[in-house]
């Protein structure tokens, strides 16, 4: 019998100019009830003009020993977006392709034989139960994500990761007629897409009432490492009208893998912008 137990994650986390978040992310990495030598850490920082790489070799040299490992990767892309601009929804096709051209590269700097699973996990995702790597480990599909909110003042239900979605007739329909090399994106009133969103079903149907999807975002995104040793990434090009962590999706569906979101499993996002 293999004495590998399969159960070892890498986590990977692209950063840019993210000091202000890297406290909150550490604790809540620390917090994880799951064994801290079954856990690998690492970071692509591109572009960045604070104290984020300071601010993770420290925490490299305090953690040297915790965990199994914490790798600092840098590559700058030299893409330059005005921080007001970030979100503007002419500028998204190119500020995606460069996301997904960090991802592959700190995927392809990263992913060691012993690693079991990639847990992609945004810099700014400010609260989810200690118990949520175990719990996305037991739900045993090739990708899992569950639904992303926003962390607002008084708790209202406010929806943050609109990439986790299903096709519809109607979104499959309107894709028919549209050019191949448009890239689809969702929450813009500019171009609508009748995609049905994860953040917009049921939440009551339990922790894991599993729906599948076919497009999902990346803040909080379980991978079984075999998915992107196969060669499933993220598309930096248009592939079936998507790029980034929505065409990742697409590629892994048409290998056959299984991707998979749980409504009822609420994790929460910074308030910016
Ligand atoms: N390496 C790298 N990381 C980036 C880049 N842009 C953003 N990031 C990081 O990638 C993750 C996701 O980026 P965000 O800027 O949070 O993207 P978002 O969630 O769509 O946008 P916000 O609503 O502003 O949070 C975060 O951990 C960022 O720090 C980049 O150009 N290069
Ligand atoms: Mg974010």
């Amino acid at each position: 019998m293999s004495r590998h137990s399969h159960d070892h994650v890498l986590i990977l986390t692209p950063l840019k100019n993210a000091a202000a978040y890297l406290p909150t992310y550490f604790d809540l990495v620390d917090q994880l009830d799951y064994p801290k030598s079954k856990i690998s850490l690492a970071f692509l920082v591109s572009d960045t003009t604070d104290d984020t790489v300071a601010l993770l070799r420290a925490q490299q040299k305090k953690w040297r020993y915790r965990y199994h490992a914490v790798h600092i990767h840098e590559k700058d892309f030299r893409f330059d977006l005005p921080e007001d601009q970030r979100h503007q929804f002419q500028l998204q096709p190119l500020r995606r392709s460069f996301m997904a051209r960090s991802r592959n590269y700190l995927l392809a700097s990263a992913l060691r034989p012993e690693h079991d699973f990639v847990l992609w996990l945004d810099v700014d995702v400010v609260k989810y139960s200690a118990n949520i790597l175990k719990d996305l480990i037991s739900v045993n599909e090739d990708v899992v994500v569950p639904n992303c909110l926003r962390l607002t003042e008084d708790g209202s239900f406010w929806g943050y990761d609109k990439n986790n979605w299903q096709e519809t007739e109607a979104s499959l329909n309107l894709q028919k007629e549209l050019d191949p090399d448009y890239v689809l994106l969702e929450g813009y009133f500019e171009f609508l897409t009748n995609r049905y969103l994860m953040v917009d079903m049921p939440t009551h149907l339990g922790l894991f009432n599993k729906v599948p999807l076919d497009g999902v975002g990346a803040t909080f995104t379980l991978v079984k490492a075999d998915v992107h040793r196969e060669g499933a990434n993220f598309p930096s090009f248009p592939f079936q009208h998507q790029v980034e962590t929505e065409g990742f999706a697409k590629m892994a569906k048409a290998m056959g893998f299984n991707v998979i979101g749980l409504p009822g499993y609420i994790i929460y996002h910074a308030m910016n912008a």
